[in-house]
């Protein structure tokens, strides 16, 4: 059963977003403003490319943190679960945007090796909001 862009259990949402593209002859550009296509203040952003082929990341949750994950170069998959339900969203365009909050588990897999992830967050790097333990996770959304 699908749950991208159903109403979120408390604390853990995951929708996707679509930003507009401001384009002229020179070519496209798309802005994203705290409030209004970015859902919270952004505070941090990190990008991850050069991801060799095979590999996969993320493998966990967080407690807290509001993310958008924004391919602005080639694809990924990110793989989602959220209460006993999974889904694989391709992002794949600079337009396109995903929102993750809380506690939803997420991988990354299938970088194209063009692939440039950019994540805008929602607060500063903690190690403590992160559950990295599979079982963690399930027991902490029980
Ligand atoms: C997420 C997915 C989508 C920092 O020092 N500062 C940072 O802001 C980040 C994000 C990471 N790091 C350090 C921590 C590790 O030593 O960079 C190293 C790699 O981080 P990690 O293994 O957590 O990277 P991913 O790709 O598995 O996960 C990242 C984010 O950490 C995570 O919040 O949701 O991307």
């Amino acid at each position: 059963m699908r749950f991208i862009n159903s109403p979120p259990p408390a604390k853990a949402a995951v929708q996707e977003l679509n930003f507009t593209i401001r384009g002229d002859a020179r070519g496209s550009l798309i802005a994203l403003e705290n409030g209004r296509e970015v859902p919270f203040e952004v505070k941090r952003v990190y990008y991850i490319f050069g991801t060799q082929e095979g590999v996969a990341r993320g493998f966990h949750a967080h407690r807290n943190l509001k993310q958008v994950l924004i391919a602005v170069s080639g694809k990924v998959r990110i793989h989602c679960e959220l209460q006993g339900r999974t889904e694989d969203i391709w992002l794949d365009s600079p337009d396109r945007g995903l929102y993750i909050e809380g506690l939803v588990w997420r991988e990354m897999h299938d970088f194209t090796p063009d692939c440039v992830l950019m994540v805008l967050a929602s607060d500063y790097y903690d190690e403590a909001d992160y559950v990295r333990d599979y079982e963690e996770f399930n027991r902490e959304q029980a």
